[in-house]
């Protein structure tokens, strides 16, 4: 063992001395299937860290939750397991309720206002992620949230007793007020979900709709937008602590930019996977208006229970966002 050691820091040191220090290389769990946006994305951070820190910083992307599973992420940052990772941020309001912020419905539907939103919300949202000894480095966003369906809905009258595919407690509430029966289901396990009959309904976007060509088993799908919810790429805050400031700086320059770009590329396609579902046979249409009435009443109740949860960051948020 302590052969080892000092045969170890003899290659360390002549490795320093000789100014080869190889690169330090990360390993990033991503959530969602490799050919998604954010996937994609996760690799296009790499190859601009790789860059920027002149290959001083290697990440390799490990996406669909190969390495961790999406549920199994954020836990995985946070105790150092691995030193980055992208996950699902309202997944986390369990934890820390504000980190539901962008799962409330109906209040910010469209790209710019969600902009706008994240804007109002950023600096509580990081000192929460900072307690939980994290640090985001880019957030970004799906594209609006709809339901899912295996037949017509018109009203709560067609969704008694449905199984539905929950991805976080406020998914969960909103199923429960259709009095629909709600299961927590992993993106990357929702085929399977569906195949198996443990889930028939879900809200989500056109994408992930996309990605798990969900017209095998469902028929129809009613734009909503009740919410553009977002991703983000943290790091274990140890880990940040201890790097240079030439390489956080060249990390934070990398994560603004595939930010950016992240949230233009989901805007761009998201009309596209309208298409991509209707070309599989499915129906695209908007909510009816019973139907929508009765998601807004569900959704004024979540945005108030939020609210008390949160308590006054929480209101801070939505007043600020009503300023901008
Ligand atoms: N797709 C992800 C989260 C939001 C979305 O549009 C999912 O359904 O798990």
């Amino acid at each position: 063992m302590n052969t080892v050691k000092i045969v170890m820091g003899a290659v360390l040191a002549a490795a320093t001395f000789a100014g080869t220090a190889s690169a330090e290389k990360w390993d990033m769990p991503m959530a969602y299937s490799a050919t998604n946006f954010h996937s994609e994305h996760g690799v296009i951070f790499a190859n601009k860290v790789k860059e920027y820190t002149k290959g001083g910083l290697e990440i390799t992307v490990h996406p669909g939750g190969s390495l961790f599973k999406g549920g199994e992420i954020k836990r995985a940052v946070q105790t150092g397991q691995a030193p980055i990772g992208e996950r699902f941020m309202s997944a986390h309001a369990n934890e820390a309720p504000i980190l539901g912020w962008d799962n409330l419905p109906f209040l910010a539907t469209t790209y710019a206002d969600n902009e706008k939103l994240w804007g109002a919300a950023k600096g509580k949202v990081n000192a929460a992620l900072s307690k939980q000894n994290l640090v985001a480095l880019y957030t970004c966003p799906w594209p609006g949230q709809g339901f899912y369906f295996n037949k017509e809905v018109t009203s709560s009258a067609d969704t008694q007793g449905v199984k539905f595919r929950s991805y976080n407690s406020a998914t969960a509430t909103f199923a429960e007020g259709l009095g629909m029966i709600p299961v927590q289901v992993e993106a990357a396990e929702l085929s399977q979900a569906l195949a198996t009959g443990v889930a028939e309904a879900f809200i989500s976007s056109g994408s992930t709709g996309y990605d798990r060509k969900v017209w095998e088993h469902l028929s129809h799908y009613y734009k909503v937008n009740a919410w553009l919810p977002r991703n983000y790429v943290m790091v274990n805050k140890g880990v940040w602590d201890g790097l240079d400031g030439a390489t956080q700086t060249a990390l934070q320059k990398a994560a603004a930019e595939t930010g950016a770009l992240c949230a233009a590329k989901s805007e761009n396609l998201s009309e596209f996977y309208f298409k991509e579902l209707a070309k599989g046979g499915m129906k695209v249409e908007f909510a009816g208006e019973k139907f929508l009435g009765e998601l807004k009443t569900i959704g004024a109740k979540m945005t108030a229970d939020w609210l008390k949860l949160v308590g006054d960051d929480g209101q801070a948020i939505l007043d600020a966002y009503k300023a901008k």
